[in-house]
């Protein structure tokens, strides 16, 4: 077996070349004060829930599995500062922040996680299967590449029904090389739906980093077979994802068809909550902290500015932390769902 390579994390400028624009740093407009406090709250919201779920799964409260969001929470927020009403959204199993974003309550994922009655799907789908059909987000997919399919009919829906709503699907750069996704951007091609296809290239599928599985690592290009362009986006900085989306969405609105956005992130948990995680080094998971991390970027810029001062930035967090807490509380005390629930929203 070939030694073993390092993945290449984000923030670097490819060399490859993409169909269409890159946004890794240099390019990237900026925010105005009240975009930027909105995405520090955001993003705080969604890394002080992952926190918090992290605990609570360590104390026996979370059965099942659990994936955690840390590290790629300008994704979801910079996409969901450019989407408009009645947009929608799939994802996998990492999934908590795509539900904050789209406005789910902390309280409804929460208590999703325990298993109770409260819970958006009453404490019966847990972590990885979560909806809400008025927030526009269909879920929450355990299975690896399925929500593109289904996300690309969601697109075909908004097409055949004449809305001019797009349909936004995320995926891993694992769930990249599955053979549904080309399927689904053949069609999606063909006739020319409404879809962002979102790649969050975190760099590992599991224990498996992007170097060892795959043979083109520039997601972007993954749809030139079909004329689907591409763009290769910092996932790490929230502005460059915001910049991106508004060019995307645009570009599915305006009836161009689909196109694809290689969002460069990266992970600071485990795959999931029981991962040794052999397969990476701690400075690498260090260096990216340090260097890179997508709420400090926009703190950072905050305070550089003067836009706010440590003080309201604190209060920010504490905000956020109250709700977090409020979550916890009401996810621990609510009953579990009544044996009858056992029959009802399932297909006999
Ligand atoms: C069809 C299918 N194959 C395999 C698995 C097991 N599996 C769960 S997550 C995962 C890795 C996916 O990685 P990636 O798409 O990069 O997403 P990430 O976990 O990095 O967000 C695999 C292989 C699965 N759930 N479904
Ligand atoms: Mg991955």
């Amino acid at each position: 077996m070939a030694p073993r390579k390092t993945a290449t994390v984000s923030g670097r400028k490819t060399t490859a070349k993409t169909a269409g624009k890159e946004f890794t740093g240099k390019n990237t407009p900026d925010f105005g004060q009240d975009e930027e406090l909105h995405a520090y709250r955001e993003m705080l919201l969604i890394r002080r829930f992952e926190e918090k779920a992290g605990q609570l799964y360590g104390m026996g409260f979370i059965g099942g599995f659990c994936h955690l969001y840390i590290g790629q929470e300008a994704v979801v927020v910079g996409m969901q500062m450019s989407q408009k009403e009645g947009d929608q959204v799939i994802t996998a199993y990492r999934d908590h922040g795509h539900m904050l974003a789209a406005g789910m309550s902390a309280r409804g994922v929460m208590a999703e996680l325990t298993g109770r009655q409260g819970g958006l799907s009453k404490g019966k789908g847990g972590s990885m299967h979560m909806f809400s059909k008025e927030k526009h987000f269909y879920g929450g997919h355990g299975i690896v590449g399925a929500q593109v399919s289904l996300g690309t009919g969601l697109a075909f829906a908004n097409k055949y029904r004449g809305n001019d709503n797009v349909s936004v699907a995320y995926f891993g750069d694992g769930a990249a090389n599955q053979g549904q996704v080309y399927e689904s951007f053949n069609m999606a091609a063909l006739w020319k739906l409404p879809i962002v296809y979102i790649v969050e290239n975190n760099h590992y599928a599991m224990g498996t980093s992007t170097a060892r599985a795959t043979a083109q690592s520039n997601y972007s290009l993954r749809g030139s077979g079909f004329g689907i362009p591409g763009m290769q986006v910092d996932g790490m900085d929230v502005r460059a994802v915001k910049a991106a989306a508004d060019e995307a969405l645009e570009h599915c609105r305006s009836g161009k068809g689909p196109i694809i956005l290689e969002m460069l992130t990266y992970r600071y948990r485990g795959h999931s909550m029981s991962d040794p995680a052999k397969y990476r080094s701690k400075d690498e998971v260090q260096k990216m902290r340090a260097e890179h991390d997508p709420i400090e970027q926009v703190k950072a810029r905050l305070l550089e500015k003067g836009w706010a001062t440590e003080d309201e930035l604190k209060a920010i967090d504490k905000d956020v932390r109250d709700i977090v807490a409020d979550s916890a509380e009401f996810a621990q005390n609510d009953p579990e769902p009544d044996v009858s629930e056992l029959y009802t929203d399932i297909l006999l």
